[in-house]
């Protein structure tokens, strides 16, 4: 396992100590002239932490081929290690989220004393009813929850019990379920029935929900199937968790909606109705892209944490259980996910400096081009020596992918690990 003291933080801390004071210096001036309180903004971004799901600390395949890189995790054991290195460089990266059976813990109180020896938790736990596994009797193939046979349903059911079961061993506090269940052809399917079905078996599973758990219902408008989705989209992920109860909630992955959905308005809605319950950051451009956070649209991203950050301060802080659901072919996993939180983070700092006062006021006397200057105001403040600075109080990096790099934490990975490995799971 990797010594988080071979990082050498404090060496890279001290080169640029310097340099990073000054930066910060002088946008702390700003924002403090503006009105802004450092020490809170400050506070907040330390507080901020994203999970990082298991799967994506290996190179992730297209369906036409996958390039894995060298020394990937072969193990939960690594995965976790992987996991640490990352939140020791940014420190805000301090939750894991498995996918059973892919990461079954075999010892899981092991697993939770090595999760936390680097200051990990386990965040929601995700079942997965998508693919079949060699050991099981009954085929997904025409879909889980919803499928016409009722054993299917009953051991897709059971499976997502069990998943539970896993978690409550690692100590987290919710179930993630998405769902492949659709169709592709006009005809296949009858959609009532699939609803009414997908409802049916939900309900076991949420009646196995243990006290203080949720339940997160993941939508997505299409893929694998192609015509229809049982769960196609936040009005029916709304529906099933409004007639599931109180635990249930929804999930908003952002690359599962149409093109040019008004994302950031969904969740102002689910929002306000207290049902929003998790999300999954990614970047697209046309589908469910996956890619890095920020890299394509990160003016809309900026644009979502507005409401986030608007409907913590309306309705309290609503425990939210955000996640990078993000995997490509290119990048150094690694490296990509530095750059993912970091993106969340800066669209997070943004949206808190927002004048929400002042915004109000615009939108009340219908200023409709001072509502703009203050958002983009907003999101053209470059916060980056901020988080840097929030960073290096934490004990993290001022530059974590710098640090990544003058580290060589790849190579000293494909040391340990070997060059042909493949990440377990994927
Ligand atoms: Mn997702």
């Amino acid at each position: 396992m990797m010594d988080l003291d071979d990082l050498g933080l404090k060496a890279h801390n001290q080169s640029r100590a310097d340099s990073h004071q000054q930066a910060f210096a002088r946008l702390a001036d700003t924002l403090t002239d503006a009105g802004a309180d450092v020490e809170a903004l400050l506070s907040r971004i330390q507080a901020f932490q994203v999970a990082i799901p298991s799967w994506a600390l290996g190179t992730g395949g297209t369906r036409f081929g996958r390039f894995p890189g060298g020394g990937e995790p072969r193990s939960l054991e690594e995965k976790i290690a992987d996991v640490g290195v990352l939140h020791a460089l940014n420190r805000n990266s301090g939750a894991i989220s498995l996918h059973i059976p892919w990461d079954i813990p075999t010892d899981p109180a092991a697993v939770r004393q090595l999760a936390s020896h680097y200051g990990l938790v386990f965040d929601a736990v995700n079942s997965n009813t998508f693919q079949d596994q060699p050991d099981q009797a009954e085929s997904y193939k025409f879909g889980s929850l919803c499928h016409a046979d009722p054993v299917v349903r009953a051991q897709a059911v059971a499976h997502n019990l069990e998943v539970i079961q896993h978690g409550l061993a690692l100590g987290s506090q919710a179930l993630t379920v998405w769902l492949a269940d659709g169709s592709s052809f006009p005809g296949q399917l009858n959609f009532r029935k699939a609803f009414a079905r997908t409802l049916e078996s939900m309900k076991e599973i949420y009646a196995g929900l243990p006290s203080g758990w949720q339940m997160f219902v993941e939508y997505k408008a299409f893929e694998p199937n192609f015509y229809s989705m049982v769960v196609q989209d936040w009005g029916s992920a709304l529906l099933f968790t409004q007639k599931l109860g109180p635990q249930a909630k929804v999930l908003v992955d952002l690359g599962h909606h149409l093109p040019n959905a008004n994302i950031e308005q969904i969740v102002a809605l689910l929002m306000a109705e207290g049902k929003l319950g998790g999300f999954h950051f990614n970047d697209s451009k046309y589908g469910d892209d996956d890619l890095t956070v920020g890299a394509i649209k990160p003016y809309q991203l900026f644009l979502i944490f507005c409401e986030l950050v608007y409907g913590m301060q309306q309705t309290g802080a609503q425990p939210l259980a955000w996640m990078i659901d993000a995997s490509h072919n290119l990048k150094d996993p690694l490296e990509d996910l530095l750059q993912s939180v970091e993106a969340m983070l800066l669209a997070y700092a943004q949206a808190l400096l927002v004048d929400q006062a002042k915004l109000e006021m615009a939108r009340e006397a219908n200023d409709v081009v001072m509502a703009q200057e203050l958002l983009q105001g907003a999101f053209r403040t470059d916060l980056r020596p901020l988080l840097a600075e929030a960073r290096r109080r934490a004990g993290g990096a001022i530059a974590p992918l710098t640090a990544f790099r003058e580290a060589k934490v790849r190579a000293q990975l494909i040391r340990e690990r070997g060059h042909k490995v493949l990440a377990t799971g994927l």
